[in-house]
């Protein structure tokens, strides 16, 4: 899928299946979302209209109403505008008003449709059909915005391997191929089985170019792994990259998308500590994130799965965000990330009154309230990571001859030197430092 570049933005209209699961606040709520994800990728949205069914599994994912309705608002340009007596609907929901309201078009014509759930092939084909637009489901729509964002050669190989997946079945016949370019395929390829062949091929050249990359990742994580790790893991838009950048006084940028941070990064905590602590950020999380993303996002987790200390951040200032940290809970879950120790970051707090932080901290005794912006909130998480790493090291005492005095330098620089008392013939230190590398140290002492 490749969107069709055009001059001005491309108007959206959203659509959203309310069913016996799935309705009410969580349909609103996840509408609102739809309408970030689309102006995320550029769109304009026009409207949003909603549809009662008794689920999203029907041939056909709108009723005869409703689809009229839609065609009409999308210029009908497809065959629903006279296909009316011939179309089967005989779904009693889809005759009922929605609870969600629809909200008209007040200007414009919608030049693609997207609608706020999955649709099967079929059904996305049958809707293209009907209405004679372009027409997106939610998990076309986040492969999307992926594909733009991702940044990093392990990154920009995860996103292909799902976008190919997706495609894959969606691919079809036609006349004129425009199609297969529509949905990324170069000019030129026009049969159906070529075509799926083609990704086939593909997608097991990036499989193996994945394994690869992913082999380099994993040497990296080793060399790191003695040190004490802290993972930034949220919701989308929570505020992890900002609160990176605080904390590392590095350059990694925060921005008001979703999904800006595709890319695991690692950097050292700021002010440096001795050890050094390492600080990753990760790629947000979102609701009904596509399987295959899941999936193909293992090896970006793989830096959450090896922290010591993982920093749950949610916007606190979002109605949703307890929802929000379930998603969170479960897409971890699902990875297999554990990590042993845990602190919610209840973020943006300076979108929230007194008393609205007061009553989540009474209901998140154990949580820390944060605002990115403020720098006495920055020095708090910098003092609770220092004390959390340091309460997992231990104290010891080393002799170093004054013949060995060049390792006292060494010492120095990768462990928290506690106190030095100069003797007679030897230096005495105390130092702090994780159990393997003092370990590793007193051998070699030992072999001096
Ligand atoms: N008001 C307020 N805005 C914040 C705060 N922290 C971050 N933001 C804003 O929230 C938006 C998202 O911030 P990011 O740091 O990019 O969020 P993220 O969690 O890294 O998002 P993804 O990379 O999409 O997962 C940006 O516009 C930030 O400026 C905060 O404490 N208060
Ligand atoms: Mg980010």
């Amino acid at each position: 899928m490749q969107l069709t570049a055009k001059a001005s933005l491309p108007n959206a209209l959203l659509i959203s299946i309310s069913t016996p699961h799935f309705k009410g606040d969580e349909a609103t709520e996840s509408l609102a979302e739809l309408a970030r994800l689309v102006t995320t990728l550029g769109f304009k949205v026009v409207g949003t209209q909603s549809q009662k069914q008794s689920s999203t599994q029907k041939v056909n994912v709108l009723g005869s109403g409703k689809l009229a309705e839609i065609a009409h608002l999308t210029g009908n340009k497809g065959s629903a505008a006279d296909e009316d007596e011939n179309f089967l609907d005989d779904d009693p929901l889809s005759d009922m008003p929605s609870e969600i309201p629809s909200d008209g078009l007040d200007f414009a014509c919608a030049d693609v449709v997207v609608f706020d759930c999955d649709l099967t092939p079929s059904q996305l084909r049958n809707v293209e059909n009907q209405l004679g637009v372009e027409v997106f489901d939610r998990t076309g729509i986040i492969i999307e915005i992926f594909s733009r964002h991702a940044r990093t050669k392990t990154a920009k190989l995860q996103v292909e391997i799902a976008r190919l997946n997706y495609v894959a079945p969606r691919l079809r016949e036609t006349s004129t191929g425009d199609k297969e370019r529509q949905m990324g395929k170069g000019a030129g390829e026009t049969t159906l089985e070529l075509n799926r062949r083609k990704v086939r091929d593909q997608l097991a050249e990036l499989k193996r170019e994945l394994v690869n990359v992913q082999d380099v990742m994993m040497d990296r994580r080793e060399q790191r792994s003695e040190l004490f790790s802290v993972a930034l893991i949220g919701y989308t838009n929570a505020g992890k990259s900002s609160m990176m950048r605080a904390i590392t006084g590095s350059d990694v940028e925060g921005e008001n998308k979703l999904f800006a941070t595709l890319d695991t990064t690692v950097r050292a905590l700021y002010p440096i500590t001795q050890p050094r602590i390492l600080i990753s950020d990760t790629v947000g999380f979102i609701k009904k994130l596509p399987h295959d993303l899941v999936a193909s996002f293992h090896s970006t987790l793989a830096e959450a799965h090896d922290a010591s200390l993982l920093l749950y951040v949610v916007d606190a200032s979002d109605a949703s965000f307890r929802s929000q940290l379930d998603v969170v809970h479960n897409v971890l879950a699902e990875v297999g990330v554990q990590g042993s120790k845990k602190l919610l970051v209840l973020n943006k707090s300076d979108q929230l009154s007194d008393e609205q932080q007061q009553a989540l901290m009474a209901e998140f005794p154990d949580a820390m309230m944060t605002s990115t912006r403020n720098p006495a909130d920055i020095a708090k998480l910098h003092k609770y990571i220092v004390d959390t790493a340091q309460s997992d090291m231990i104290e010891e005492e080393v002799i170093i001859p004054y013949t060995a005095k060049g390792i006292v330098g060494e010492i120095r620089s990768s462990m928290s030197v506690i106190k030095e008392e100069y003797e007679y013939s030897h230096i005495k230190l105390t130092v702090r430092s994780n159990a393997i590398d003092l370990e590793r140290l007193k051998k070699r002492m030992l072999n001096l």
